[in-house]
């Protein structure tokens, strides 16, 4: 725009001062004629400037001579002006080149600038989707390991104790007696609850620990209703002794009520459940799913 206006305005001066040189000419051409007609006689052939003035008369310019047959000097002076605004309008022009250059070389640098801009802000976006990615599997694996080390220190604490394992179960079996709802909350203080027979293998395999105790079945709550410790009423496996649970042969009055289920050491491995007051002291096994 200023480059357009600057060119503008130098072209105008060039006109004007065309427009000058013109006048300029005429004004010289008419002038010498009134020197012819009213230069005073004194003035004559008596110094420099008569002698120039003397020349101009002697020589009959045309109009069309112009600056400079009719005067030397101001066409000359003219001239050079001329020239050195042609220069100013070379350089201006030349100037304007480089700036267009300039300007499109910087047009180019932003375009690609621009570019740049777009793909590294797709690239951050990226990153942001990556990094919310792997903070959120980084708390899963942080919530994994809370999981797994707690097991840890669990089992730790099992293998230390006395614990023994069986398929998926740690089982501890008391060297001492309890009621059986004492029983029960040792086992709660192990981390862990009264057994609970879940298949032939596992009847099989607490018989052999050749000892009567408490398992995690009761009908305390409704008599006749036996249920486990995890709240699931008893179904199949059952192995009940002969004549069990009578719940003290059903004159409570006489033998007190039995809620409370052992395994009797003295009955065959798949016949061995009896029903007991709660209050009898025995032993008892403690089961750890793992
Ligand atoms: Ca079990
Ligand atoms: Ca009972
Ligand atoms: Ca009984």
């Amino acid at each position: 725009m200023y480059r357009r206006t600057l060119e503008l305005r130098l072209e105008a001066e060039v006109t004007v001062f065309d427009h000058k040189c013109v006048k300029m000419s005429e004004g010289v051409y008419e002038i010498s004629d009134g020197f012819e007609d009213d230069e005073p006689d004194a003035m004559k052939n008596t110094d420099i400037d008569g002698k120039l003035y003397a020349n101009v008369r002697a020589f009959k310019p045309s109009p069309r001579d112009g600056v400079v047959s009719s005067d030397g000097v101001i066409g000359h002076h003219n001239s050079t002006e001329r020239d050195q605004l042609q220069t100013s309008y070379s350089n201006m022009t030349k100037e304007r080149d480089q700036l267009q250059t300039s300007y499109n070389t910087l047009t180019k640098e932003r375009d690609q600038l621009q570019t740049s801009y777009n793909t590294l802000t797709k690239e951050r976006d990226q990153l942001q989707t990556s990094y919310n990615t792997l903070t959120k599997e980084r708390d899963q694996l942080q919530t994994e390991r809370d999981f797994l080390s707690g097991r840890f220190t669990n089992l730790k604490q099992t293998c230390s104790e006395g614990w023994q394992k069986f398929d998926s179960s740690w089982y501890f079996l008391s060297t001492e007696t309890k009621t059986w709802k004492k029983s029960r909350e040792d086992c709660m203080e192990r981390g862990a609850d009264l057994v609970i027979i879940n298949s032939d293998k596992e009847q099989e395999f607490l018989f052999k620990l050749n000892k009567g105790f408490w398992i995690g079945l009761t009908d305390s709550v409704t008599e006749g209703t036996l249920i486990w410790v995890d709240g699931t009423p008893l179904t199949n496996p059952r192995y009940w002794s002969p004549y069990q649970p009578d719940n003290g042969g059903d004159k409570p009055e006489e033998y007190g009520e039995e809620d409370c289920v052992h395994i009797h050491k003295e009955q065959s491995p798949r016949k061995s459940w009896n029903d007991l007051s709660c209050d009898s002291k025995l032993y008892w096994v403690c089961e750890k799913v793992v």
